[in-house]
């Protein structure tokens, strides 16, 4: 068929990008359009997203996107899981928080004290993190006074559209959607003290949410319909991993690492639950069968603290050559360990959980390098053998998929951690994924298409880079 344009949003945790996506029969093609850094701001009551400041670059970039591409044809929108918006009348009331804000914490003592966490795993099938939605929520002052609690993705769906729903896959990693039936848990909502009544409308990748409000489609230039997507970036990323047997495990790195499988059953064991794996929803109702890994936050977070040392950029492809040269053998730390999720001061706090368990922390900035990528590439490796374990499957290779498949160094510890190849790419999973998704609603692939099809031009359009691990 011809080639169709589409628009993607894509808001990650560290910058936040808008594409245009070109599909066609044997075409699979994305043109980067806007660009732009994203991240916790520190506000007197806490970490915040700047949510004004994102929305502003939102709508520049699809300004430009239009007016590079008038044909296109629809918006898609992902972002990072779990965080959200209140409203009432149609407005935000305050801020939305970051996820690594520490107010989570207070919400997991309340929850816990009436739902013991084994029933919420029965339940939600959620692996624990302490900023799952349901702890935000109910630490939060604030949601007495709301209607409406939307998620990021849809936060900005209403911004654009004025429409309240929220997008499935997204609603999965909020601790209230059930692992079963996967409609909103409303009775575990109220016994937790959250108003059931702010849980909107749910809808799946693919539905339509809504127009754009008149004064932004002026400004955008296009009256475009807003499309859902798998508006959890996670979902969508692994949408566009390629997958091309069931014998393969995904990695989707970014500021995260998230590893895992995808499958059609949940499994709800103890063993599960005990190592941490989480059932959230994929495209299409596949669930991803994983857990999360610190990713490159430990990295970005170490360069921020060089550059500020320095007051200068620090030369990371330089740093990571020198790394690779590299032979002396570095300690492997917990790359999962709670003290490394808060911004600030990372070399030390790195320092400190290598010497905490006995470590001698690389004195060089390029061996500590070394030693984060190393401690990821471990842990990496870890939750994929116990990924295959808890699901009793064979795996045989590894979809190492996001920015992290060009990291080269990561890329083959993890091959050689893990001795399976790693196949590395796309890059831009993501927006391939929540591309991919519009364009099947639009009718490119035929309307039931399945993600294998979608898979299957992935492969051909993006051939991945494979690393075979060494002895
Ligand atoms: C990755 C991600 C991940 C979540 C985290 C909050 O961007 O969405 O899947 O666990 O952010």
């Amino acid at each position: 068929g011809r080639t169709r344009a589409f628009a993607a949003v894509d808001l990650g945790a560290t910058s936040g990008r808008v594409m245009i996506g070109r599909v066609g029969a044997d075409v699979l093609e994305l043109e980067q359009v806007a660009r732009f850094p994203n991240g916790p701001v520190q506000r007197p009551d806490g970490l915040h997203w700047d949510f004004e400041e994102l929305v502003e670059q939102v709508v520049a970039g699809l300004a430009e996107a239009v007016l590079r591409e008038p044909s296109i044809e629809s918006i898609g929108i992902d972002t990072w899981a779990v965080d959200y918006g209140l409203l009432r009348d149609d407005a935000l009331l305050a801020e939305p928080f970051h996820y690594r804000d520490e107010r989570g914490a207070r919400g997991v003592e309340r929850v816990h004290a009436r739902v013991r966490f084994a029933e919420l795993y029965a339940r939600n099938g959620l692996q624990f993190l302490p900023f799952t939605t349901l702890y935000q929520l109910a630490a939060d002052d604030l949601a007495p006074a709301a209607r409406t609690a939307l998620l990021m993705p849809d936060l900005v769906a209403h911004r654009l559209t004025g429409a309240a729903v929220a997008e499935r896959t997204n609603a999965s990693t909020t601790g209230l959607l059930g692992v079963h039936d996967r409609e909103w848990d409303r009775a575990l909502a109220e016994r937790i003290g959250i108003d059931a009544r702010l849980l909107p409308r749910l809808v799946d990748p693919g539905e339509p949410i809504g127009r754009l409000l008149p004064a932004l489609a002026a400004r955008i230039g296009a009256e475009l319909p807003v499309v859902a997507v798998g508006s959890h970036d996670t979902a969508s990323a692994v949408v566009a991993a390629p997958l091309s047997s069931p014998a393969t495990a995904y990695i989707s790195c970014g500021t995260w690492g998230l590893v895992g499988l995808e499958l059609t059953e949940p499994v709800l064991t103890d063993a599960a639950r005990d190592a941490g794996f989480t059932h959230e929803l994929g495209v299409d109702g596949r669930i991803r069968f994983l857990h999360n890994v610190t990713g490159l936050w430990l990295l970005n977070e170490t360069l921020r603290a060089w550059e500020g040392e320095d007051g200068a950029p620090i030369d990371l492809p330089g740093l990571v050559a020198q790394a690779t040269a590299a032979d002396r053998p570095v300690p492997v730390f917990d790359a999962n360990d709670p003290s490394l999720s808060t911004p600030g001061d990372m070399p030390a706090r790195i320092a400190a959980v290598v010497r905490a368990t006995g470590g001698e922390p690389a004195v060089t900035r390029a061996g500590f390098v070394r030693m984060i990528v190393e401690s990821i590439a471990q842990a990496f490796a870890d939750a994929v053998a116990t990924a295959a374990a808890l699901a009793g499957r064979t795996v045989d290779a590894i979809d190492l998929i996001g920015g992290g498949s060009l990291n080269r160094l990561l890329c083959q510890a993890t091959a050689d951690r893990s001795g399976l190849p790693v196949l590395a790419g796309p890059v831009e999973a993501t927006a391939l994924g929540n591309v991919l998704v519009q364009a099947r609603a639009a009718g490119s692939f035929g309307a039931d298409a399945s993600l294998e099809r979608l898979r299957e031009l992935v492969l051909r359009t993006h051939p991945p880079v494979r690393y075979t691990p060494r002895e």
